[in-house]
């Protein structure tokens, strides 16, 4: 393929096509111990802020060559980006990064809040402390929804004051369809089907919410959902995520998580989870349906598993995702490959792996990849859990985000490589982040050694610029 070349790239290799792509006047080097600032990323008072490379602290980037360290000496102490828009009441926004203390250190902590500003403003936070440090990142998410009308929706990121430095990447915010995903307006926005009942807690007994304010608790035999009206047409695919967990101190509960295309041949994608943990620790469940038919309505609904402890949920969000088929439920549609990979898909049961939502999953033989393109020139995050095929483990897989220029060679946008991944049912998450600034953007799964297990493919459009904290400015 013609962009192999620059596949292996060296590091620096990797940097300056993101300079050259990025950036006009290119004049230097990249430097070889970071930035001190981040690009397009605001800095509060009090606030030490850097973007590093590989090999330069102790923690390398979550994805692409970069990432962002933040440091707060005093309170307000932040990093933050506002984006202007038209906010009315029920509009949701849900963000997600990854976050890690900083090097050897210890200790450090961070608040990431989403706030709808100017007006009465609004917000959700969620806040992680003694983040584990080097390279184990920590995923983070909220979701914020609007009661008044706002013009601009602000992220940002508060380290713990007089902590460390806390590393910060791949930060995504997005339009979530599902109005108040995160409960933090109580039962808001979403209906049940009896017998369910349906409510809401702050902390307590019931347990910690995963983000915000509150969670939501839901007993078996109906379900929870909510509808939302859109016009669908063959090959339109919506992800839903969330976290779940066990009632209270209980652990063993369990259900379905489903979007449904309503309107027209009903459709759905699913995915069924049990046994899972209580007492804080929240589990995150996926799943994505690809119409095959026109659609008027999206439906996200959550059925509890009976016999269990009572269902807990948080931060339910439901959006477009610009890759078809990336739960590979019908087969290998809208998917290309380069040779020697050869795409197959496997339901429940087969190999060892069961999918980790709908029916079934994809198997790419190693040694070329898988991949679709999207047009556009806007933010993009890209997110796919992967295994290695069946109860063993070894298999290593890479996602890049390319850029696909009319004329001249393909470059990197951002990657992000994973190893040794687990067989069976242990599916590993992975997201890169970055701006299409061509309009030709190639998002590709390489199967780099072993066979790879892929599903859940999701590639959506991010509202916040450099959340790869890959880019960077030549003064
Ligand atoms: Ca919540
Ligand atoms: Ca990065």
């Amino acid at each position: 393929m013609r962009h192999r070349a620059t596949r292996w790239a060296a590091l620096a290799a990797a940097v300056l096509t993101l300079v050259t792509s990025a950036l006009v006047g290119l004049s230097a080097s990249p430097a070889s111990a970071g930035f001190p600032y981040l690009f397009r990323w605001s800095t509060a008072a009090g606030t030490v802020a850097a973007t590093h490379l590989a090999g330069e602290t102790g923690t390398d980037p979550y994805e692409g060559p970069m990432y962002g360290s933040v440091q707060s000496t005093q309170s307000g102490g932040s990093i933050y980006q506002d984006i202007t828009r038209t906010i009315y009441p029920g509009d949701t926004y849900c963000a997600s990064a990854q976050v890690a203390t900083e090097g050897t250190a210890t200790g450090g902590g961070v608040e990431m809040t989403v706030f709808l500003i100017w007006g009465n403003v609004e917000s959700s936070t969620k806040t992680v402390a003694d983040l584990p440090n080097r390279n184990n990142w920590t995923p983070v998410g909220t979701c914020v929804t609007a009661t008044s009308a706002h013009t601009a929706v602000r992220i940002q990121f508060y380290p713990k004051v007089g902590g460390p430095a806390v590393a910060v990447d791949a930060v995504d915010l997005h339009v979530s369809l599902a109005a108040n995903g995160g409960f933090n307006n109580g039962t808001s926005y979403w209906s049940a089907f009896a017998p369910t009942t349906f409510t809401t807690y702050g902390p307590g007994t019931a347990g910690a919410p995963y983000e915000g304010s509150r969670f939501a608790a839901a007993t078996a035999g109906g379900s929870v959902y909510q509808d939302s009206g859109r016009i669908l047409n063959p090959g339109d695919t919506y992800c839903a995520t969330a976290q779940v967990a066990s009632f209270g101190s209980t652990t063993g509960s369990g259900g379905t998580l489903a979007v449904w295309l309503l309107g027209g041949t009903t459709e759905n994608a699913t995915t069924s989870f049990a046994g899972l943990p209580g007492s804080g620790a929240w589990t995150p469940v996926t799943t994505c349906a690809t119409a095959t038919a026109g659609h008027s309505v999206v439906r996200v609904e959550i059925y509890p598993q009976p016999n269990v402890p009572t269902l807990l949920f948080d931060m339910v969000d439901l959006h477009p995702s610009l890759v078809r088929n990336g739960g590979f439920n019908a087969t290998t549609a809208y998917w290309s490959t380069w040779a020697p990979t050869v795409l197959t898909t496997y339901g429940p049961g087969v190999t060892g792996n069961n999918p980790p939502e709908g029916a079934r999953f994809g198997a790419a033989l190693p040694g070329g990849s898988l991949y679709q393109d999207i047009t556009g020139e806007i933010n993009y995050c890209m997110s796919a859990r992967m295994a290695t095929l069946g109860t063993g483990g070894g298999a290593s897989a890479r996602l890049v985000l390319w850029q696909l220029p009319p004329s001249g060679n393909a470059y990197q946008l951002t990657y992000r490589a994973t190893a040794n991944l687990p067989g069976a049912n242990t599916w590993t998450p992975s997201t890169v982040c970055g701006r299409g600034w061509e309009n030709i953007t190639r998002a590709e799964i390489y199967a780099e050694s072993g066979t790879l297990a892929v599903d859940a493919v999701d590639l959506h459009r991010s509202l916040a610029a450099n959340g790869g904290m890959n880019e960077f400015r030549i003064d």
